[in-house]
């Protein structure tokens, strides 16, 4: 069986996180998501608007999202690729290099974002809604 391990913090879930999923598992058997704790996002300098409890039940119910394991900072990768028996890290290319070093562990693959689409830019577009008189 072929294990796919991505990371993030999949906030106001979107079409750019599915694909991302998607393209993931394509690559493997066995797909485990790790979600970014609310903490782990205060340090990224990210504030979810969905707590991780909820953030960790969209996930789950995605069928073809195998296993679902919290994020709680930046150096649990390697431990996380050996204790799940990971044989492929995948990051969207915005990532692109910065995990490099994981390449003794595994096949490390940046996949390209969905263009047009982020977290930020929804938050951004509710803003300039007018509010419904
Ligand atoms: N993504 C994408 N296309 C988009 C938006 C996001 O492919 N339009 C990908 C990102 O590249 C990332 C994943 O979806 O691989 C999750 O994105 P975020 O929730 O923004 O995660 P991030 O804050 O990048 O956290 O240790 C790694 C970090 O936890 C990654």
């Amino acid at each position: 069986m072929k294990k796919v391990i991505t990371y993030g913090t999949f906030d106001l879930f979107h079409v750019g996180h599915l694909n991302l999923l998607k393209r993931a598992k394509a690559l493997g058997d066995y797909l485990v998501v790790a979600v970014s704790s609310d903490e782990f996002n205060a340090l990224k300098g990210k504030k979810a608007y969905h707590s991780l409890e909820d953030r960790l039940a969209i996930l789950q119910a995605i069928e073809f999202v195998d296993e679902v394991i919290v994020e709680n900072g930046w150096n649990q990768k390697s431990l996380d690729i050996q204790n799940h028996e990971i044989d492929v890290f995948v990051m969207g290319d915005d990532w692109k290099g910065k995990f490099d070093e994981l390449d003794e562990l595994c096949e490390v693959v940046y996949l390209s974002r969905t263009e047009g689409i982020s977290t930020t830019k929804i938050k951004n577009d509710l803003k300039e809604v007018p509010k419904a008189s």
